[in-house]
């Protein structure tokens, strides 16, 4: 039989980070974190699922209305059984105890108790009151230290007065807490009821397992992204040789755009295995994909100008046939073809590394078609893989309280991508795999990707532990 969904009360004043710890630990960035305080007046459920199966409930409560007092009550009637139903019962149709009653209510329900105060601050005698009524209620408690900012002179204070009234205490920081630091909230808080740890065992073990499930797929994406990349071509049939050049610009775009939008697609299912709806992690636009690839520079930099395109395209519609091999200087960005039906004989004019290649082709039916892609720099599937490494890495660790979901990668970062810290073994294993890739070689890649993966794994997992 399955243990109960574990079920917390996050309690605590106004503005400490619940809600913030909250949309954390349930891996939601819709819950509202607000730097007003007062924003959430009624108990909002969220819950934690793997799949469709919940694994864990959090109960995100208003603050204390009237500490004080409810403190007095609860010293009053101390004795008493059923505490937390008894105060519910007399005070929930006094409008000044409203938010009391309402937090009151999943811990009279048997929900535990997770009581969030903010550490950079001294204590007061509110908090004083809170931790008092709290450890009054008899209910299994953990004391939970998110610090706001870097201040760490209160914590021992708050360590010491906690020690008096709570079964735990846990400093755990919602905006900068890793998968890691959940898992390890969360098998802390086995330790305080042992009514809680089947349901907390069972939660801790699904939240691992789906984790390592994410990591596949990611995998299963990158390797996607760099099939469906490094094999993308566009072209375009023009009926007039003169109008080439004129077509070069939109097929560009239309090849760029392609990229892009595989690019974006593996992307955007990256952070949908990291359950982030709202972030936004951009890299440059100044980075190799979308600059260098494309333009003049480019172009220069493998001879090619548009001049000689035109005439290797006439010399095409005169019926010769043209195939070049054009020489880029060790590295080539991009090829152009403009290929054909019916081909005659290649005439090499320039010899080079076969990196890139123009082919002007001639179609008998009167048109010409010309080709973009696929792009056969040997860099190419480093910097894809380097920018998707980089986007996991920040989607898997964005803690989902974090109010800033505007991520800019900046250039220097990317300049120093995964790629370059490997062994020479690993990158030429990898241009195996890229090879593979390129001349679609299915089976061997079959053969290669477990390696490929144990490459990626120490990437994607880097601060992820068994
Ligand atoms: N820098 C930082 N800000 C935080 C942290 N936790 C909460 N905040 C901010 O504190 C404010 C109140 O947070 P919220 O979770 O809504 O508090 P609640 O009223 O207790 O639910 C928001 O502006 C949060 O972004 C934290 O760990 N670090
Ligand atoms: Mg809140």
């Amino acid at each position: 039989m399955k243990p109960p969904v574990p079920t917390f009360a996050i309690i605590g004043h106004p503005n400490e980070g619940k809600s913030s710890v909250v949309a954390t630990l349930a891996e939601d960035d819709g819950v509202r974190i607000s730097p007003v305080p007062g924003e959430t007046t009624q108990l909002e459920r969220f819950d934690l699922k793997v799949g469709k199966e919940r694994i864990m409930e959090f109960v995100d409560t208003p603050g204390f209305q009237n500490p004080s007092r409810t403190l007095a009550w609860f010293r009053a009637n101390a004795e008493a059984d059923d505490l937390v139903a008894n105060y519910i019962q007399e005070h929930q149709k006094l409008t000044e105890h409203r938010h009391d009653c309402e937090l009151m209510r999943p811990v009279a329900d048997g929900a535990g108790i997770l009581y969030v105060v903010d550490g950079s601050r001294p204590i007061t005698s509110a908090d004083q009151a809170e931790m008092e009524i709290l450890r009054l209620t008899g209910k299994p408690r953990m004391a939970i230290i998110n610090s706001k900012d870097d201040d760490t002179q209160f914590i021992d204070a708050w360590k010491a007065a906690f020690r008096k009234s709570f079964n735990a205490i846990r400093i755990f920081n919602a905006c900068g807490a890793s998968f890691v630091d959940r898992i390890d909230l969360l098998d802390a808080l086995k330790s305080v009821d042992q009514d809680w740890s089947p349901g907390l065992e069972h939660a801790v073990s699904a939240l691992r397992k789906d984790w390592k499930r994410r990591e596949e797929r990611v995998f299963e994406v990158i390797v996607d992204l760099l099939e469906q990349a490094l094999n993308f071509n566009k072209s375009k049939l023009v009926s007039r040789e003169s109008d080439l050049e004129m077509a070069k610009p939109d097929l560009e775009a239309n090849y760029r755009k392609g990229l892009e939008a595989i690019e974006s697609r593996a992307w955007a299912e990256i952070r949908r295995q990291y359950r982030h709806k709202q972030l936004s992690i951009s890299l440059p636009d100044t980075s190799i994909l979308n600059e260098d690839l494309f333009s003049d520079k480019t172009w220069q930099a493998f001879g090619l100008t548009g001049k000689q395109l035109t005439l290797a395209a006439s010399a095409a519609g005169a019926g010769l046939g043209v195939g070049l091999d054009v020489a880029a200087g060790g590295i080539a960005f991009g090829i152009f073809t403009a290929a054909g039906a019916a081909v005659g004989a290649g005439a090499a004019i320039l010899k080079g590394k076969d990196l890139a290649k123009l082919k002007v082709r001639h179609i008998p039916v009167g048109g010409f078609k010309m080709q973009i892609g696929p792009n056969k720099n040997p860099q190419f599937p480093f910097i894809l893989l380097d920018r998707a490494i980089l986007y996991a890495q920040h989607a898997s660790n964005w803690a989902h309280a974090r109010q800033n979901r505007e991520i800019s990668i900046s250039d220097t970062s990317l300049k120093e991508g995964s790629s370059s810290s490997w062994t020479a073994r690993q990158r030429g294993f990898c241009m195996t795999v890229f090879e593979a890739i390129r001349k679609r070689r299915f089976e061997k890649l079959d053969k290669l990707y477990p390696d490929f993966k144990d490459i990626l794994a120490q990437e994607l997992k880097l601060r992820h532990q068994d």
